[in-house]
This record gives C-alpha cells, sequence and structure tokens, in this order.
C-alpha cells in the first residue's frame, strides 16, 4: 500500500461519521500532473486580488489573494464585501464540469483562494450566506501545496484536521455548514502554494 493511500483511508473514515456532517473526500480526482498544471495556469491566469475586509470595525487585507468567477448576477457578499465575479475561464469550466460529473450536483459560480505560503491562511467560519441556500453543496479542489484544513463543531467542539492533498476534490453538503466551522490555518515554514476552488451555486 502506498503512503498516500494510507492517508486518504484514514481521511475517509475520519470524515464517515462525523454527526451532523455530509463530507466526501475523493483523493484521486486529478492527477498530481493535472493538478500541478492547472496550479501553474490559475496562479498565472486568474485576476487575482487582496481584498481589504472590516473585521470589528478594523481594516484589514485578507491573508490570501482571491478571484470570484461566475454567470453574471451571482455577486457574492461576506464580512460586508461584495465581489463582483469575473466571468468564468475555459480551464474553471473545465474543472467544474468535472466536479458536477463525479459528484453529481450543479455549481454556478467559484470562490477561488490562493495561499500563496504558509503565512496564508483563512479563519474559523461557515460558507453559511443567505445566498447560498439553506444545505449547499460546495465542491472544495485542492491545487499545489498541502494544507491542513480543520473542521470544527459548533457546539461539541470536536475538531478534526484533514490534510487535503493535490488533485483532491472534497464535497461539503447536507448539514456541514450548519453546525461546523472550517479554517486554514497559518503554517509556518510552508514556502509553496496552494490554490483552492470552491465551487457553489448562488440562488437569487
Ligand atoms: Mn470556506
Amino acid at each position: 500500500m502506498y503512503q498516500s493511500d494510507f492517508f486518504s483511508e484514514s481521511i475517509a473514515d475520519s470524515i464517515a461519521n462525523l454527526p451532523q456532517a455530509e463530507l466526501i473526500y475523493i483523493p484521486d480526482f486529478m492527477t498530481k500532473g493535472q493538478a500541478s498544471f492547472y496550479y501553474s495556469e490559475l496562479e498565472r491566469t486568474l485576476p487575482w486580488r487582496q481584498e481589504t475586509i472590516r473585521i470589528y470595525g478594523k481594516e484589514m487585507l485578507t491573508p490570501r489573494l482571491q478571484s470570484w468567477h461566475g454567470y453574471i448576477n451571482t455577486d457574492y457578499q461576506y464580512s460586508e464585501l461584495t465581489m463582483s465575479s469575473n466571468p468564468w475561464t475555459q480551464t474553471l469550466l473545465d474543472i467544474k464540469t468535472q466536479c458536477e460529473s463525479r459528484h453529481k450536483a450543479t455549481y454556478n459560480s467559484v470562490l477561488a483562494n490562493h495561499y500563496r505560503d504558509g503565512d496564508d491562511a483563512v479563519g474559523w467560519h461557515a460558507d453559511d450566506e443567505p445566498e447560498l441556500g439553506n444545505q449547499p453543496v460546495i465542491a472544495s479542489v485542492t491545487l499545489g501545496c498541502e494544507r491542513t484544513f480543520s473542521l470544527r463543531h459548533n457546539l461539541t467542539k470536536q475538531r478534526i484536521d484533514l490534510e487535503l492533498e493535490s488533485g483532491s476534490l472534497l464535497i461539503m453538503a447536507g448539514p456541514t455548514q450548519q453546525y461546523w466551522q472550517h479554517t486554514i490555518p497559518r503554517r509556518k515554514g510552508i514556502k509553496e502554494g496552494r490554490i483552492n476552488l470552491t465551487f457553489r451555486y448562488i440562488y437569487r
């Protein structure tokens, strides 16, 4: 058994019986070669921005680059910030189609996050904005460097750390966003970047 198979199986095991969550992990969604090809292409071609957000009245730069894409009328609002949607690129549409056929669902937008190195991160949050609807299905594709993705239950504080590998797909569905928050913590010493594509369906 290869090491990656071992770790993949333990991720599958550890998410299988999480209460009030519906998670599916597909480690071999694409090959490592495809993933690194997509990483370089998206790093070069997406209109990355570092957004300013207000948290408790204080303005700060988000510690990551972002790019929001979708059909018209899929502007996205969070933390008092509205991101207007960029048009789809062929690569983003190709990956969207692969997500939709691998796990039956439909998406009309994608939030791309670029964690340039281990200093980039995202704090605890849930993807629970009203325009995502009641039990959103979110498809999360990891390209590039492996980073820890942690989940924490809102009430029991049960916590689980998943090492999401390059080329993997994590589906979050059902009541996951209602009962769990997630984060990508800082990791000192990591020099490589990770691009995370989170495909969503925005209701209008
Ligand atoms: Mn999120």
